[in-house]
């Protein structure tokens, strides 16, 4: 043995056998650091890898971040910082751009007290990108050299040596996700921009830029853009961007940033007409989609500083009621951005910011902002308060209007509606209520249903289809009022779960625009007035079949067109099989032209095809048996993402404003083409 190997054989003592250790760890349980080895994991390692050229940027020593997808899945990281030290560290006595890329957290203890963005979901430092990645390259610009190491799966592949001169200073990080990890090692630009743009707007005057140079696929033209992101104007630029083609009510966006006590506060905020509010919350550049301190810190000021506004220029009387929080949170859009040293996440996503200091830092500086902003902004002042007043009186006719349903319609009568098709079963873990759009499918509904424990209520359409109708309206709409009475739970503050008289309420409407107008509308009403039922799980959708194809005596109903063309195919494989004339399978996709109607059924050499447009086109039994059977019936259960995703397509298609429901159909109508529009 050589002297050489020995002393290199010393210098792998104790401290460098848990280093190994430890990067083996992050390769043995991947999730733990990265959440996922999915699409999400493999994101997370660029917004590791960018995470930390932007604190070098936010310590305010670097301007430019360039990012390239490279080709083979590699993608490379360079700022113009000071780069990181390369110099003997010494605690582990070893170049500390080693250290930094192989020992666990090791990322922070180079810093002076900057603040990190670490320390929330990201921040598990880039030894964690070097370990789960095959191929690693760090390039540092310093003293006027530069400096460079490999890796392969975390491990150095020779010493930190420099490898030319350098003008400037800088880092790159190069690195190639390890395929033994992750499912997909394919970037998504899409994904990144809007990360990065994100990022651009929290981190005021860095410039990020991300260049695609991946090669084109075989036979594909494909041009390398380049995008480049740099806001001058922080958040404030955010704000702006989240409110272009919105109506305003504000013309100047209000914005502060301010540090207080070690806590960095930025917000912005600008009112528009919507209905809706869009806040969003960040700790060290990290999403916070549960709030926390930050958000209550701001909400508790916003609605005391307008209150105390309104009072004292007389738009609030004296005898009126003080703007409640959501009454001046209509039409707002603000971003809430906090710089903490020692960020506490709690939440089931660890996604809230807990630390209680934050809250009365957010308060003082953005309440003594506002104040000033108000004062010297009386027209935007106007706007906002105007904007909250009507909020205000809004809120109050619809409770009027829901008390006086309660009164007449629910609480008094107490009768269950006519046209309601009630099952003989009353315990309600047995019943179902099918919501059917149209007479005639609620006739087909009635005739195929079991009806011991399924109730149907057919509703008329043309009623709910009123566009532009307002939710609150909609409560004194004969049709909904059934509904309410039928479910038996009453509304409001009367409203009682106890009083549920089915377990499951199934939205059964066509496969067309019109009905998807009301699943939307009925999603809407059930999100904002009985949230319990979804969260408790008793709303479904049901999903009735597209088509029915038969060859022979063998029925099929196929919910999807994918679907149907994989049926078409089987049973043209069987035919061929059963003719003994088994020919070379061609790659062709059956093609099979659809005709509509039970009589005009199309045939494709012996297969029949016919597509469902709407529930009526089915006969009792038909309708039983694909959508209404328990024991074969695909359902739909509805989750709050669900109907609150439905709820803002309701905003857009009924709300006040015509451009964006002009642009929502225009986008969507690639989506819906097989739909009947
Ligand atoms: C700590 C100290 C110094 C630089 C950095 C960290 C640094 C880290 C990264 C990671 C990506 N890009 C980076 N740029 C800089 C330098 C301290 C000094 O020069 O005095």
């Amino acid at each position: 043995m050589s002297p050489k190997v020995k002393a290199k054989k010393e210098e792998y003592g104790a401290k460098q056998i848990t280093v190994l250790e430890g990067l083996e760890a992050v390769r043995r349980r991947p999730g733990m650091y990265i959440g996922s080895t999915g699409p999400e994991g493999l994101h997370h390692l660029v917004w590791e890898v960018v995470d930390n050229s932007i604190d070098e940027a936010m310590a305010g020593h670097c301007t430019e971040i360039e990012v390239r997808l490279l080709s083979n899945s590699r993608v490379s990281v360079f700022d113009n910082g000071r780069g990181i030290p390369v110099e003997i560290h010494k605690q582990t006595k070893k170049s500390a751009l080693e250290t930094v890329l192989t020992i666990l957290h090791a990322g922070g203890k180079f810093g002076e007290g900057g603040y990190k963005v670490s320390g929330g979901l990201h921040g598990v430092g880039v030894s964690v990108v070097n370990a789960l990645s095959k191929y690693m390259r760090a390039e540092v610009k310093r003293d006027g050299k530069l400096w460079m190491q490999e890796y392969a799966k975390g491990k150095p592949q020779g010493k930190v040596k420099p490898i030319g001169t350098a003008r400037g200073t800088g880092t790159t990080i190069i690195f190639e996700p390890d395929p033994e990890i992750f499912t997909t090692t394919e970037f998504d630009l899409q994904t990144i921009l809007t990360h990065l743009r994100q990022q651009a707007y929290l981190t005021k005057g860095v410039k990020i830029i991300i260049f695609d140079e991946r090669k084109a696929e075989k036979g594909k033209k494909k041009d390398q853009p380049t995008y480049a992101f740099y806001f001058e104007d922080g958040v404030a630029s955010y704000v702006g961007y989240l409110n272009h083609h919105k109506e305003l009510k504000q013309e100047n966006v209000f914005y502060v940033q301010k540090d207080s006590a070690g806590i960095g506060v930025e917000v912005a905020v600008q009112y528009t007409a919507d209905f809706k509010e869009t806040v969003f919350a960040f700790c060290n550049n990290i999403y916070n989609p549960e709030g926390g301190t930050h958000l209550v810190g701001f909400r508790t000021a916003l609605t005391r500083v307008l209150n105390n506004y309104a009072r004292n220029k007389g738009y609030l009387k004296e005898k009126d009621e003080n703007l409640t929080g959501e009454d001046v949170r209509e039409g707002l859009t603000a971003v809430v951005s906090v710089k903490v040293k020692d960020p506490q996440f709690e939440g089931q996503t660890k996604a809230k910011l807990g630390n209680p200091e934050v809250r009365p830092a957010v308060d003082t500086i953005f309440s003594e902002a506002l104040t000033t902003f108000l004062e010297e902004h009386p027209r935007d002042a106007e706007g906002i308060i105007e904007k909250s007043i009507l909020a205000s009186r809004a809120r109050n006719a619809a409770r009027v209007a829901r008390e006086t349903i309660l009164r007449k319609g629910v609480l008094e009568g107490l009768t269950l509606p006519g046209k309601l098709s009630d099952c003989s079963d009353r315990e309600p873990e047995k019943t179902e209520l099918y919501i059917v759009e149209g007479d005639s499918a609620g006739g087909s509904a009635k005739q195929g249903r079991n009806r011991d424990y399924q109730a149907i209520l057919p509703l008329r359409g043309k009623i709910l289809n009123v566009e532009r109708a307002r939710l609150d309206k909609m409560l004194a709409n004969n049709e909904i009022k059934s509904l309410i009475i039928a479910m038996g739970t009453n509304i409001g503050e009367q409203f009682d779960i106890t009083g549920l008289r089915y377990g499951k309420i199934i939205i059964m409407t066509d496969a067309d625009v019109d009905g998807a107008h009301i699943r939307t509308l009925l999603l809407t009403l059930f999100y904002r007035y009985f949230p319990e039922l979804i969260t408790k799980g008793h709303i479904f959708i049901a999903q009735p079949p597209l088509y029915k194809i038969q060859s022979g005596k063998d029925v099929r109903y196929v919910y999807s067109d994918e679907e149907k063309d994989k049926t078409i195919a089987e049973f043209q494989k069987n035919k061929k099989t059963d003719n003994k004339k088994v020919k070379k399978e061609t790659d062709e996709k059956p093609v099979a032209e659809v005709v509509e109607g039970e009589e005009a059924a199309a045939t494709v050499s012996g297969i029949g095809i016919q597509r469902y447009k709407g529930l009526g086109e089915m006969n009792p039994e038909q309708l039983w048996e694909t959508t209404m059977d328990p024991a074969r019936r695909l359902m739909k259960q509805v989750n709050v993402h669900d109907a609150k995703e439905a709820d803002e397509v309701f905003n857009v298609l009924m709300g006040d404003e015509v451009e964006p429901r002009k642009r929502f159909i225009q986008t969507h109508a690639k989506a819906v083409k097989n739909l009947d529009i």
